[in-house]
């Protein structure tokens, strides 16, 4: 089917920069962009006009011709001519073959392991794609912006900058393609924020029905406590509507010649490296691939890849979803991503475990696409690269196919930064470390003064020195209905607490119990341990924001 297909889960969620799913799939008329709305901004410092004044003087009078605004606030700064190009996948987690996965056929992510840092232990902020993509591109904590589920908005201080708006700010060319955030989310700042409860959105950041602002947000957990009990939205634990789902639940090869939506993303960000190469201008280049977010359905050659059959379940397997003694009931969460809200067989986990593969594997094939333009622009040797996944992804394990959890599977996810000129290619990094500290890592690498709002270590010290001494925890975090579950990770242990502890507690042991099968919280023997967890997760940014009283 394609079109149909294609328009429905492919080029519509592209159009979106949007999965438009869960809290917004289907809702064809918040759709803010359009196919082929290449989102390049090109912001020429005054500077660069005068040191490339002859070839770019054609270019500079289109742009003052169609962006005044744009080019007259430009901010002249000392720019190091480093390159990013900004890789994201949606819904990846950890089953890679540079992360020691002996099943996934990832040879392009692989390749990109090989010139720089894995980072072996790396977390979202929360296991949810507006959350965790609007704090790595505000620099900001889930509990700091407010946005804690998939129909808030960001809403930057006036002054501030998203991470590629604000390397635009400072001389570079900035172009955007696929998925990058969620919905039409894109970090307006208060200014320009005006969202609404209903409405019609035509406009970025603007009135979009069924988004709301952090301060509506905060009025709504003040004058309507039981909001959430009538407000459909699984990730706050509300019951899910199987008949919202049928789309996700469907898995399987595409049927027919139609490029997928992540071919498209990577023929775009193709011609724009060449584009790029052209201009001789620093850039910042960001790709958001849609898989292996479902539906998990791909050309079928990936699928060939793998044989369902012989696949291997994880120990924590179940039918549905399952936790471990003593378990918070907040931890858990039902499935609507696939098999939802029902018991799913041994053979059934295994037809879908072999359609997530074929999609990694398919998505994996797009970034090789990109990684060889990179090269054959004589790109390489000046463009730091980041690869990161927006979270985990539960495979089975635990009887979810599932994020939003705290358990380890959900918040950890793939980070590889690639600089070409650190001595550290093919390394991994063991040590604890956040997605929020994206933004201050790329201004420190590319020579940019950090900006005071950012919350995140920068992660240039491992990229020197992987095994650097390092001493921050990473902290996720995962509201349900109107409280706040947070954890914390550090190299042997993941602590999480729900509602400040009034809904349970876990802990669990890496160094014995990888897959968090065991919770000790309760554990006599661990009384001590707890207990310094507890002070150091309630001293943290996350534990001091949104406290309820
Ligand atoms: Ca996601």
């Amino acid at each position: 089917m394609s079109c149909e297909r294609s328009t429905k889960h492919g080029i519509v969620m592209w159009m979106s920069g949007c999965s438009g799913y869960f809290e917004c799939h289907g809702r064809k008329q918040e759709v803010e962009e359009s196919p082929g709305n290449i989102r390049l901004r090109v912001t020429l410092t005054f500077l660069a006009i005068m040191n490339r004044l002859v070839p770019y003087l054609l270019f500079s009078s289109f742009c003052i011709l169609c962006c005044p605004a744009a080019v007259f606030s430009a901010q002249p700064s000392s720019v190091d001519a480093s390159n990013v190009l900004f890789l994201i996948s949606d819904d990846m987690n950890c089953r890679l073959g540079c992360y020691g996965d002996p099943i996934a056929k990832t040879p392009n992510l692989d390749r990109l392991a090989s010139m720089g840092v894995k980072f072996d232990r790396a977390y979202c902020q929360q296991p949810l794609c507006n959350c965790t993509r609007s704090s790595v591109l505000s620099g900001k904590y889930p509990t700091t912006t407010g946005v804690l589920d998939n129909n808030t908005w960001l809403v930057m201080k006036d002054g501030e900058k998203i991470l590629p708006r604000y390397f635009e700010q400072h001389g570079y060319a900035a172009a955007e393609f696929g998925k990058i955030w969620h919905g039409a989310n894109n970090g307006e700042p208060r200014s320009a924020a005006q969202p609404a409860a209903k409405g019609k959105g035509k406009g970025k950041g603007r009135a979009v029905a069924g988004w709301f602002t952090p301060d509506q947000r905060a009025e709504q957990q003040r004058t309507q406590p039981d909001y959430w009990e009538t407000v459909h939205s699984p990730y706050r634990n509300n019951p899910p509507d199987p008949t919202k789902y049928a789309w996700a639940n469907e898995f399987g090869p595409l049927t027919d010649d139609k490029p997928e939506a992540d071919t498209v993303i990577a023929d775009q960000a193709v011609a724009q490296l060449k584009a790029f190469a052209e201009q001789k201008k620093p850039f910042f280049l960001s790709v958001g691939f849609h898989k292996p977010h479902v539906p998990l359905k791909c050309p079928k050659e990936f699928f060939d890849l793998y044989d369902a059959a012989s696949l291997p379940l994880p120990p924590d397997f179940a039918n549905e979803p399952t936790g471990p003694n003593d378990t918070p009931p907040d931890e858990l969460r039902q499935n609507i991503d696939l098999f939802t809200a029902r018991r799913f067989s041994e053979d059934e986990a295994r037809a879908a475990l072999q359609a997530y593969y074929a999609c990694v594997s398919y998505m994996d094939a797009q970034v090789g696409r990109v990684l060889d333009a990179l090269e054959q622009n004589g790109l390489r040797d000046n463009t730091i690269i980041v690869f990161w996944g927006d979270h985990g992804w539960h495979l089975s394990d635990k009887g979810m196919w599932a994020k939003g959890t705290l358990f380890e599977t959900s918040a950890r996810g793939p980070l590889i930064i690639a600089d070409p000129r650190q001595k550290t290619a093919g390394l991994p990094s063991a040590r604890t470390v956040e997605y929020v500290s994206m933004f201050p890592t790329l201004v420190e690498l590319c020579g940019i003064a950090k900006p005071g709002w950012l919350e995140g270590e920068s992660l240039v010290p491992l990229l020197k020195n992987p095994q650097a001494e390092w001493n921050h925890p990473a902290f996720t975090v995962q509201p349900r209905h109107w409280f706040i579950g947070r954890s914390l990770r550090n190299e042997r242990w993941r602590y999480t607490e729900w509602d400040e502890g009034r809904r349970g507690n876990e802990l669990y042991d890496h160094d014995n119990d990888p897959h968090e099968m065991h919770n000790l919280a309760k554990d006599p023997a661990q009384k001590e341990i707890v207990a310094q967890f507890q002070q150091q997760l309630r001293d943290s940014r996350v534990g001091q924001s949104m406290r309820r009283e």
